[in-house]
């Protein structure tokens, strides 16, 4: 009975002392677990004569709710201190500013190529996709392209096969319009062309160009120009004015090459002219009751006047210096 007193009194100076709840369920185990110090007392009950055994047993189980009762408040007293500081280190400061989320934005041509869009569906024209890697047939063939034309030459274009290669032009689309459908028709396009040429401040192996082309009763060259003027003052304001001159292309006659005035100068935008009668009879349109109106123009081109971008390899460079401006 003399032990009980004392391991009672280290018992509750250790669980006073305890800094950590898993020290203190190391203390519970040690003392009130089934091995535990007050567990083998208990065993030992059975050694007392008699007469001993209830007082005996009624101090070891005071001891233990005693020890229970004092593991149980250290215990909470160890939680909330424990809650707390987790609150602490974890805590967080809602007057902080947010972190800023950086927005996306469109590609410059991405930009403009909706822009042109927006501008030739507002006057009427419908948009269709040509494939990046075309036949010869479309790209040059069907287009009136004599079959000693330079442009043919291999020097100016990316052969895959003996028939196949990446279009040179997006006017490659007008044939597989024609093959399909009936005039009166006004349809436009966009997209990639590559051409194997040495790569400078104005020419890229790989750029963008519009085709625009119309075929109706009646379409003359005061439609083009008219078309045209339209086009270029939406895309670069009213002032703007336009400029034919005269230019060759196998697929138009009379051909130009047309110019803008913008802010006081002549910049070269593209080339344009009636659809050859030639073209028109390959696909049995008749070219006496029929005529049209073609005009094609690298995209490039717009946001380098409209930005004053000198080199036009910036836009496929993926420079985010250059990107983000725009
Ligand atoms: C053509 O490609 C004709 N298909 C345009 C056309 C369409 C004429 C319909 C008549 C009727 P050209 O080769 O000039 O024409 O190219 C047109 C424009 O594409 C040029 O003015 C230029 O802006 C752009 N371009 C051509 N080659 C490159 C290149 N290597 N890099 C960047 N832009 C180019």
């Amino acid at each position: 009975m003399d032990e009980i007193k004392p391991m009672l009194d280290a018992a509750l100076v250790e669980v006073g002392n305890a800094s950590t709840v898993s020290d203190l369920d190391q203390l519970e185990i040690g003392y009130l677990g089934r091995k535990g110090e007050i567990s083998q007392l208990l065993r030992s009950i059975g050694k007392l004569p008699m007469e001993e055994r209830p007082r005996y047993g009624s101090l070891i189980n005071e001891a233990k709710e005693r020890l229970a009762a004092e593991i149980e408040r250290r215990r909470n007293v160890l939680k909330a201190a424990e809650h707390l500081s987790r609150l602490e280190t974890e805590r967080l400061d809602v007057t902080l500013p947010g972190k800023p989320v950086s927005r996306g934005r469109l590609h410059p041509l991405t930009q403009t190529a909706e822009r042109i869009i927006e501008v030739l569906s507002g006057l009427g024209f419908e948009f269709v996709d040509g494939p990046e890697l075309e036949d010869y047939e479309h790209n040059f063939k069907a287009l009136n392209y004599p079959d000693d034309h330079p442009a043919m030459d291999e020097q100016m274009s990316f052969y895959i096969d003996d028939t196949h290669l990446l279009r040179t032009q997006t006017t490659a689309l007008q044939g597989r319009v024609m093959a399909k459908r009936k005039p009166p028709f006004r349809i436009a396009t966009i997209g990639r062309c590559f051409r194997y040429e040495a790569v400078d401040a104005t020419h890229h192996h790989t750029f963008h160009q519009v085709d625009v082309f119309m075929v109706d009763e009646g379409v003359s060259m005061a439609d083009l120009k008219g078309t045209l003027a339209t086009f270029a003052r939406a895309m670069f304001g009213d002032e703007v004015t336009v400029r034919f001159r005269p230019d060759f292309f196998p697929f138009v006659e009379p051909g130009v090459d047309y110019a803008i005035r913008w802010h006081d100068r002549w910049l070269e935008l593209g080339g344009a002219g009636l659809i050859h009668p030639n073209i028109l009879e390959s696909f049995d349109i008749d070219s006496e009751k029929y005529t049209g109106f073609a005009f094609g123009l690298g995209i490039e081109r717009i946001p380098m006047i409209q930005y004053g971008i000198n080199d036009l390899r910036y836009f496929l460079d993926n420079d985010l210096r250059f990107l983000r401006q725009f």
